[in-house]
């Protein structure tokens, strides 16, 4: 069994597997020499043979327990027909949201409007690198996506004043949101996905008051659809207030906890496996640092079920001798 699954299923001790959220990315200067040339963000995702090339990218340098697909989380609202696109130095930028074509778009039609991010599962999933690693399929929590749907740029440049004011449509986007989110794990998984990730990285947005219609009550269907279908689920709902009635109510196989968190508060707290929680900043700073507070991420989770991940994603600006640095203490520690 690989490594994570090690630690998911059989709740393992003694080992503490690495991935990083964002591991293929700009950070790494053959992403980048890929990318100048491909300047269709979108397209690149829907490449299979650039995907995959990209996701194998940082297995090829550091000792990964795992290989994240290289994708993004709005290729659902894409597959939904949304038009998306990233726009450089300013992030991505979304066209009006059509409920009713949405509404009767059927799961073939979606399947093959993305079919390409599947094959770049498979052609992942079988390359001699992945031997005794995991796979890792993703998706958007259906409230960071209900963000990105109506609010159609990034929240932290502006959140629409009247955001909640249309009930009528939020309801409905969050009923298609959990039918071809649970395709789109399915398809996931059926292409060789053998963990999934849900990414709420707008969870602290949320109002306590609100907290089950928007994030408890779609996430719970989610992660209940995908451990049916005996796959994993690590949760990541970045800035939530309380990480413990969040896992209560959850259960998820593992929490992915972000950096502003107390990871002791949370080591007492939380009886699940837990991920992650550095700050991706430290990879910014000095090795002397790195490897006081990666020492202190592992000393603190070492009778803990525990995956190495930081508590949000790699920096651009990181220099990949670092995140070397970093792999290697972790798999000597
Ligand atoms: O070259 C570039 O400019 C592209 C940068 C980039 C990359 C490398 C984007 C645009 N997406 C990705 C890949 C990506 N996105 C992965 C690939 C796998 C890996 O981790 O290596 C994953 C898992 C995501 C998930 C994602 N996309 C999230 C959730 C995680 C998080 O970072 O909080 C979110 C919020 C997005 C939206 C998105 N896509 C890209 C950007 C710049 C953003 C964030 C925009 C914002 O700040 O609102």
């Amino acid at each position: 069994m690989s490594p994570i699954k090690n630690v998911l299923i059989n709740k393992n001790t003694k080992i503490n597997p690495i991935w990083i959220m964002r591991q293929a990315g700009r950070y790494l200067p053959e992403f980048r020499e890929i990318r100048k040339e491909n300047t269709d963000f979108v397209k690149l995702c829907l490449n299979q043979t650039l995907a995959s090339i990209i996701t194998l990218q940082p297995l090829k340098r550091f000792e990964l327990d795992a290989a994240i697909i290289f994708s993004d989380i709005l290729m659902l609202p894409y597959g939904l027909n949304q038009k998306v696109e990233f726009k450089k130095n300013f992030g991505p930028l979304l066209g009006n949201f059509n409920l009713n074509e949405a509404m009767s778009l059927s799961e073939k039609d979606f399947t093959t409007k993305i079919n390409p991010i599947y094959n770049a599962i498979n052609l992942v999933n079988k390359d001699p690198l992945l031997k005794e690693k995991s796979t890792i399929g993703f998706v958007g929590a259906p409230w960071t996506l209900l963000v990105y749907m109506i609010n159609k740029k990034s929240p932290k440049l502006k959140i629409v004043d009247n955001f909640f004011n249309n009930a009528i449509l939020i309801t409905e986007i969050l009923k298609i949101l959990d039918r071809f989110l649970k395709i789109h794990i399915k398809n996931q998984i059926k292409s060789g996905a053998e963990v999934i990730q849900i990414f709420d990285s707008w969870a602290g947005l949320i109002e306590p008051t609100h907290l089950s219609k928007y994030i408890l009550d779609p996430t719970l269907s989610l992660v209940e659809y995908t451990q049916s279908l005996n796959v994993p689920v690590i949760c990541f709902p970045r800035g939530i207030k309380d990480y413990k009635n969040y896992c209560e109510i959850i259960k998820p196989d593992a929490i992915c906890i972000d950096y502003e968190v107390d990871p002791i508060k949370i080591r007492k707290e939380i009886k699940i496996p837990v991920q992650g929680g550095m700050d991706p900043k430290v990879l910014l700073t000095s090795r002397e640092n790195l490897k006081k507070e990666t020492k202190k991420y592992l000393d603190i989770f070492k009778d803990h079920p525990y995956i190495f991940n930081l508590g949000h994603g790699v920096l651009p600006e990181t220099d990949p001798k670092m995140m070397d640095y970093l792999v290697k203490m972790v798999k000597d520690y």
